[in-house]
């Protein structure tokens, strides 16, 4: 047999293969990489940085300012994808590829697509040590991104130039698949990147991946139908899997037909418009008291694409049913099968339409959807007075989150956010009327992620207005891809609530008895009190800036901001002590079991009586 070959680097025969691979959206064939971010050093220059200036036409290459930042927009772009679209992310050795093991892990436990290529150390071991090279003393075979292979579905380091071949195709597997997609790492030894070898012209030929969608097992789907006529009062949890497998209209035609309703995860939120009469809102630690109250009486929760995490069961104290019974409809076993679960692996979408199938005319009962129905009419009283207008000196984040609703909302809108108190707000409060209107990374929960996710989102969905909001420790934490967007002209804007510290964990600290210590800058140990101006930070990075003293003001500068061509921030000072307090659960954070402090030993209490709630396993 006589295969045709071309000679090519390594590293050119990757980024020739990178743009090869194509998808179909909405009946139109477009590259699967969306792009590459890059920062570059002697690991990857030369040989990476070389291939993928040929192919600058057909794969744009994006320039970062931090390797952790690059990465979480390459995540929040395949994120805002719905995983149809992903991007790739290099990196030199050492510190630059090591930047991006948090977001190996973000990418992990969110189960989102994307693929680092870190440079790694010559194979040949000729020059060694290497500037930035990690020695093992007792294990030659050790680099530094081995830190890779616990939080990558598939870690491959390449040695010979032979070896990218079966690695990418396998790459390309677990980037696509529903069930183990998540972040892929090849780490390409710099000698490598840079040796030519003969590949197949066949490698190359162009492929169109459309996602799989694995129809439910015949026992399993009737298990799951009878379950659900037998329940009395039957939930559906809506997870991150919803907006993966493009199963709203499902999803809303089911809970519409057999009357069930339904309660969404931070991941799965904007899996039904806000105003679709039986979404409940938000469950568990951040829940409305609308789907709090159905989650404890409920005796059969369908959980679609859901990891069921703590703050999603209320740390499994919020189910308070003896009776209560859970269908994991998921794509993959070791979700659905979680707490017991009876297992109906599936999409999500082709899932939804068979169980319909299987109930027919079948409808929870009636008094069970008009409880649901009046719950949510009283929840939205408690939310509307949450966030309405006010003129206090420190507004809360609910009445920032009110204004940033009344000024850019709607279904044109995202909203970016990741950590701090912001996400229990936004998942309890926030109005989506679109699939993807809400992008929240809270698998993670990321301090700046925020910043570089608003600019992932926006390169991925270009048509839609771009609303992050961060607290002021995120923001510290990591905000130079602000830069980069003012660089690529992709514009969003960041709505900045400075409570001057950390004030959620601040809030926690007191709940848990602790003394306020380290959290809020004015309990920091400190020579001098910080006084961060924001607004000027911003502004040299280029940003359009404001800082506004009330929420009215904020609500002018939202709307006077809105066509601006730049990156915008908008800075406000907040309430670090203020929360909404209706709706929300009890969270498992465990207390001292003996200290100095009365105020722990009460809270030590409390403590042990809650865990009395909690079911387990
Ligand atoms: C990288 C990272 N480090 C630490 C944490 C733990 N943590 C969660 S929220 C938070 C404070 C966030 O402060 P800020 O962004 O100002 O929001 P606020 O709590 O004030 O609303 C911390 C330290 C985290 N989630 N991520
Ligand atoms: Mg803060």
């Amino acid at each position: 047999m006589s295969q045709k070959t071309v000679r090519l680097t390594m590293a050119q025969a990757v980024a020739r293969f990178l743009t090869r691979q194509l998808t179909d959206i909405d009946g139109e064939r477009v590259p699967i990489f969306g792009g590459v971010f890059a920062i570059f050093g002697h690991g990857n220059v030369a040989g990476v940085g070389e291939a993928l200036y040929a192919v600058r036409e057909t794969l744009p290459t994006y320039r970062a300012q931090n390797e952790q930042g690059m990465a979480n927009a390459a995540i929040a772009f395949a994120k805002a994808s719905f995983r149809r679209r992903f991007m790739a992310c290099t990196s030199s050795i050492g510190p630059g590829a090591l930047n991006m093991v948090t977001s190996a892990a973000l990418a992990h436990v969110n189960r989102l697509p994307v693929l680092f290529l870190p440079g790694d150390v010559f194979a040949n071991r000729r020059p060694d040590p290497v500037l930035q090279q990690v020695e093992g003393f007792g294990d030659g075979t050790i680099s530094a991104n081995d830190c890779f292979r616990p939080v990558s579905r598939y870690f491959d380091r390449i040695t010979r130039p032979e070896q990218i071949i079966p690695a990418l195709r396998r790459a390309m597997q677990v980037l696509t698949d529903p069930a183990d997609c998540g972040p892929v790492t090849l780490s390409l030894c710099q000698d490598v990147q840079a040796e030519a070898y003969d590949y197949p012209e066949s490698f190359f030929d162009e492929k169109v991946w459309v996602p799989r969608r694995i129809e439910p097992d015949r026992d399993e789907l009737a298990a799951a139908i009878k379950m659900l006529k037998e329940a009395k009062k039957p939930i559906i949890i809506a997870g991150g899997g919803v907006l993966y497998s493009e199963a709203s209209a499902e999803l809303a035609t089911f809970a519409d037909k057999h009357g069930i309703p339904v309660v969404e995860t931070q991941a799965g939120k904007s899996s039904l418009p806000h105003s679709h009469p039986l979404n409940m809102g938000s469950v568990g630690v951040t829940g409305t008291s609308a789907s709090n109250s159905l989650a404890e009486e409920t005796d059969m929760v369908l959980a679609v694409g859901s990891r069921l995490q703590d703050f999603t069961t209320g740390s499994w104290a919020l189910f308070k049913n003896d009776e209560l019974k859970i269908v994991g409809l998921n794509v993959q076993l070791f979700d659905a099968g979680k707490h017991n679960g009876l297992p109906l692996i599936s999409d999500a979408r082709v899932g939804l339409k068979r169980i319909s199938a299987g109930l027919g005319d079948h409808k929870a009962d009636s008094g069970w959807t008009e409880k649901a129905k009046a719950g949510k009419a009283e929840w939205l009283v408690a939310a509307d007075k949450a966030t309405a207008t006010t003129n206090a000196e420190l507004p809360s984040d609910a009445q920032v989150i009110g204004a940033v609703q009344r000024a850019r909302g709607g279904p044109k809108s995202t909203l970016v956010c990741a950590a701090g108190g912001l996400p229990g707000e936004l998942h309890k409060l926030w109005q989506a009327e679109e699939p993807g209107g809400y992008h929240m990374e809270y698998g993670f929960s990321t301090m700046g992620y925020e910043v570089a996710g608003g600019l992932g989102v926006k390169l991925a969905r270009p048509e839609r207005d771009v609303i992050v909001m961060v607290g002021d420790g995120s923001y510290m934490m990591l905000n130079s891809e602000i830069a980069s967007s003012i660089m690529l002209g992709a514009k969003f804007t960041i709505v900045l609530l400075d409570n001057a510290g950390y004030g959620c964990i601040n809030r926690l600290q007191m709940e848990t008895g602790g003394a306020n210590f380290n959290n809020l800058l004015r309990d920091t140990h400190h020579v001098e009190l910080p006084q961060i101006d924001f607004a000027a930070h911003a502004a040299a990075m280029g940003a359009v800036t404001r800082k506004v003293g009330s929420i009215p003001e904020l609500e002018t500068a939202l709307a006077e901001t809105a066509d601006e061509a730049r990156t915008t921030v908008i800075v406000i000072d907040t309430d670090p002590l203020i929360t909404t307090e209706a709706g929300g659960h009890w969270w498992d954070v465990a207390v001292p079991e003996v200290s100095e402090r009365e105020q722990v030993k009460t809270a030590r209490q409390g403590y042990e009586k809650a865990l009395q709630s909690q079911r387990f396993g």
